[in-house]
């Protein structure tokens, strides 16, 4: 094969050992890389009896066909298991070396089960793999793991770890790399702290074979020169995802004070003209020429790396509105490899449910000392910190029977940083994203401002699926970042070019989309299969708060969403999707995608329609 290395590197660590396999062509053209891999890799070997933190479950690190050639922004890794947060299928994307090693060092992917004796590292260096003692390593913060390690390997090498958060267990604790890059939001570091598995150092001295390796280099090269020509490229430079901000307060879809409001009062001090007064610099992934990493000065005159989701999330969502210290407690939680938009969402409703008097705790909205305080006691596990590091749905259960209303999740997953109650299409897109409520699979806020947010038609739920298709299925699994294409407008002609001339196949969009479906429809059977009969429509519903609790500020006052509606939009995805009223695959659609043999597993779990 081309492209591809054919080889992935199954680790299981109850037994120290490293085992390569290969795997055939039928695979990758099946299922791409990355997302699609994982999807697969998971559904074969952890079934539902599977506690997500133990060792039977697997923690996959994919790359894909595309993963490190010289090409516009091939420089991430997936990360995937069975989510402790969520219970379902659980992945993030992270920007880092170490996908770029994997590959130089011939894996595709790298799969551990297990669980060490003791903290270890793992240390892949071409056909080597080593386990390293880990126990001094064990405590330290993500930054200084890396910096350690660095002394002691190469300096080209890709190291990922987890930080005291993952070692802990806490349900949303993510993996980290290179100082500011980090993912997992579902508690994949969690999944690897469980498995005592402090970090893993690639050193690859390889090169992936490429079909027409001149071609590619040319291609490469056209591409990122185009990048450079996009009429938003000096912009996405100055302020990277920065400006939406801005844009959602204009919009009244800024999360504020656990989302009970869109707008906040302090948004310009928080947006992107405020962050470029105290910007250093700029950096970013791997194979990047448009790196939008916001590195600014925070308020312990360190320089930490920002952007959109952790400024709405530390910032307008628990009520505060300095930046520079909104920047300080991301550095913190990269350090201790905590998910900011998790993080924010738990604090949000913790400092809501001590106003309300539900908690017997003093949390004031936008205390920073305080809020500082308590993110050191969700990674150690103290006090109310404990039972915030179980996630928002956990805590909302402890705080009262209402509590669920407000404790703002889909699945388990903490929302990110869009306000829904004057977005329907939106509030679709978490409800149907792969991994609980996530915009990666699906970004429509700003289609939706435009197109118009009263309606719920079918127009709609077209859109979502073609999103979905695109971002949660090709581009997560080719492992591209999808910021070229979605905020410069890198045409999508590009990408098949890019994969012929890697891979020696003509993959057209056609068929990319196929494989987008298989791979969504996989994900999906993880799911329901994980449920079992409990399986229900509800789980793809957004939160109460939403559908009941108008918003009181701003120029959409008085708005909420309405669920007869929006279950008319989701019972028009499901037929779309070729699922049933409860949202579940037909036999005949996973037939149409190659998947009898998933149909097959999933029939004796739930009754699977025709
Ligand atoms: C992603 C989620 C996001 S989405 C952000 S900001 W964003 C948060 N970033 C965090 C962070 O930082 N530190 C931290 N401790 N926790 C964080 N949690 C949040 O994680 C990220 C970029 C961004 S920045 C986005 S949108 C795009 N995401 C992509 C994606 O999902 N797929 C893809 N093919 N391309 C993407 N490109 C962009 O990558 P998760 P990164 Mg990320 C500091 O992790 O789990 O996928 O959740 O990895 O390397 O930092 O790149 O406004
Ligand atoms: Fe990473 Fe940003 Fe570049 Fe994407 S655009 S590869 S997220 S630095």
């Amino acid at each position: 094969m081309f492209g591809w290395n054919g080889t992935f590197l199954k680790i299981n660590l109850s037994k120290n050992k490293a085992v390569a396999e290969s795997y055939d062509a039928s695979f990758a053209f099946n299922y791409l890389g990355g997302r699609g891999f994982a999807a697969k890799i998971l559904w074969d070997n952890v079934k539902p009896e599977v506690n997500p933190l133990s060792p039977e479950n697997r923690l996959v690190l994919a790359a894909g066909p595309l993963t490190g050639f010289g090409l516009p922004n091939s420089g991430k890794l997936v990360v995937a298991a069975k989510s402790p947060l969520t219970g379902g299928y659980g992945d993030g994307n992270i920007g880092t070396n170490a996908a770029v090693q994997m590959r130089r060092a011939g894996y595709d992917a790298v799969i551990v089960e297990g669980k060490a004796k003791d903290p270890t590292i793992l240390h892949i260096k071409d056909k080597t793999a080593e386990f390293l003692d880990a126990k001094d390593f064990w405590g330290l913060d993500t930054f200084e793991t890396e910096r350690q390690l660095k002394e002691l390997c190469e300096k080209s090498s890709g190291i990922v770890s987890i930080g005291p958060a993952g070692e802990n267990q806490v349900k949303f604790a993510t993996i980290a790399s290179q100082e500011g890059r980090s993912g997992g939001r579902p508690g994949i570091g969690a999944v690897m702290g469980s498995k005592n598995l402090k970090a893993v150092v690639f050193e690859g001295s390889g090169y992936m074979q490429a079909a027409h390796p001149d071609e590619l280099k040319d291609l490469g090269a056209s591409a990122y020169r185009e990048l450079l020509t996009k009429p938003n490229y000096g912009f996405w430079k100055r302020q990277g995802t920065m400006d939406t901000v801005e844009w959602c307060q204009e919009n009244s879809t800024l999360p504020t004070r656990n989302y009970r409001e869109a707008v906040f009062d302090q948004a310009s001090d928080i947006g992107g003209f405020s962050m470029e007064k105290i910007m250093v610099s700029n950096r970013g992934c791997p194979q990047c020429n448009m790196t939008c990493g916001n590195v600014v000065t925070d308020s312990d005159r360190r320089q930490t790396e920002i952007d959109y989701e952790n400024v709405a999330m530390l910032g307008s969502n628990i009520g505060l509105g300095n930046l520079q210290q909104i920047a300080t407690l991301n550095r913190i939680a990269d350090e201790l490899g905590l998910d900011t938009i998790s993080l924010g969402n738990v604090l949000g409703f913790a400092m809501e449910a001590s106003e309300k008097g539900l908690i017997p705790e003093n949390l004031e909205w936008g205390k920073f000392r305080q809020t500082k305080d308590l993110i050191q006691d969700i990674a150690y596990r103290r006090g109310l910190g404990a039972s915030l590091a179980e996630g928002v749905r956990y805590f909302a259960s402890k705080v009262g029977p209402d509590a669920s209303d407000w404790a703002m999740h889909v699945k388990g997953l903490e929302t990110t940083g869009y306000d829904c109650h004057a977005a329907p299409l939106m509030a679709l897109c978490y409800g149907t994203s792969s991994i609980g409520a996530h915009h990666k699979d699906a970004w429509l806020i700003g289609y939706e401002v435009s197109y118009g947010r009263e309606s719920y038609d079918e127009e709609k739920v077209d859109k979502l699926i073609e999103a979905q298709r695109l971002r949660g299925g090709v581009f997560e699994s080719l492992v591209l970042c999808r910021f070229p294409h979605n905020s410069l407008g890198l045409e999508l002609d590009w990408y098949p070019k890019f994969l012929f001339a890697a891979t020696g196949m003509q993959l057209e969009w056609f068929t990319l989309n196929q494989i987008s479906d298989r791979v969504w429809n996989l994900m999906r059977a993880f799911w329901v299969r994980e449920f079992g009969r409990s399986w229900t429509m509800e789980l793809d519903v957004p939160p109460e708060r939403w559908f009941r609790e108008p918003l009181t500020e701003g120029p959409l006052k008085g708005r909420i969403l309405n669920k007869e509606k929006y279950f008319g939009m989701l019972r028009k995805y499901y037929q779309k999707r070729g699922w049933d009223e409860k949202g579940i695959p037909k036999k005949s659609t996973l037939g149409k995608l190659g998947l009898p043999d998933v149909a097959n597993e999933l029939d004796r779990y739930v009754a699977l329609p025709d």
